[in-house]
């Protein structure tokens, strides 16, 4: 692993945010993984980037460490298998608390997610916990995806909404940016979600701690190489994951105290 540190511009990150990470979670990436760090140091020369590789067997990681020798800024986390994307977001965060970064970005490595629009994102987070990358609201779109995909991301994101009762409008999206003392009140160590279900998750803990949580429209677009990891024990799990955390919370939970107007209750997660 690449253990250096600072920006080579000798500015301390992002203005009005501070040092930046952005994670990129990869598992089979390895046409995406150079094409994404590339458009990440031009959109955002400030940020430096983590990927987190889940010993992909098409050689994800070694392309990253290759070009991670060759760029201080670019560091890798290896893993030693497939262990889904909630684990490797976890890893990947704890590592940037670790070393001191004031800010995580969430990135997928597929380029679905511009790291053109990534600016927009990190100003919004000077006035926020938690900044989500939204493709359900005016303004945002997604590019060249399915009707059965976006009927799956509309329907999924409306079922969260009525179930949680989260002012969230796409709570499944999976461009982020975190400040880090943010996370200290997520309780990561407790995350059991692997796929989707993360993101919807830790906008739920942000929801239920009172955190402050703005949401950018961004244009979302298809993959154009690799494969998706998309698969129905991914939908299932978010479904009753979410159905879980309804119930729990009409039982008695923060998010339900703070309706109410208690808003005193330290959350206890599931
Ligand atoms: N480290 C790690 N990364 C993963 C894992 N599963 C998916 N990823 C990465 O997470 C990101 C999102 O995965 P995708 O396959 O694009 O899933 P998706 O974006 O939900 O689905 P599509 O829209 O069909 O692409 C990509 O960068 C993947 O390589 C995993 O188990 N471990
Ligand atoms: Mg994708």
């Amino acid at each position: 692993m690449n253990e250096s540190f600072g920006t080579d511009d000798g500015t301390e990150g992002y203005p009005g945010v501070g040092r930046v990470l952005v994670v990129i979670p990869t598992y089979n990436e390895a046409d995406n993984v150079g094409v994404i760090v590339d458009r990440i140091r031009r959109a955002v020369p400030a940020a430096e980037i983590l990927v987190a590789d889940d010993n992909s067997p098409d050689g994800t990681g070694e392309i990253a460490d290759r070009l991670a020798a060759a760029d201080k800024r670019l560091h890798v986390l290896h893993r030693t298998g497939k262990q889904g994307l909630g684990a490797a977001y976890v890893a990947g965060f704890s590592w940037a608390r670790e070393h001191g970064y004031d800010a995580v970005v969430e990135m997928d490595a597929d380029g679905s997610h511009a790291p053109e629009e990534l600016p927009g994102l990190l100003d919004a987070a000077r006035d926020a916990d938690v900044v989500i990358g939204s493709r359900w609201m005016s303004g945002g779109q997604v590019v060249n995806w399915p009707w059965h995909r976006q009927l799956l991301s509309r329907g999924g994101n409306l079922y969260t909404r009525l179930a949680l009762g989260m002012p969230v409008s796409d709570a499944t999206g999976g461009y982020r940016v975190y400040r880090v003392p943010t996370l200290d009140k997520l309780d990561l160590d407790s995350v059991a979600s692997q796929g989707y279900s993360f993101q919807v998750e830790l906008s739920w803990r942000a929801h239920q701690a009172g955190l402050r949580t703005v949401e950018v429209p961004i244009t979302f677009a298809e993959r154009e190489r690799g494969a998706s990891k998309m698969s129905p024990v991914i939908i299932g799990e978010a479904l009753w994951r979410v159905t879980l955390w309804s119930v729990l919370d009409r039982r008695g939970g923060p998010a339900r105290d703070r309706r109410r107007g208690d808003a005193d209750r330290q959350p206890r997660w599931p």
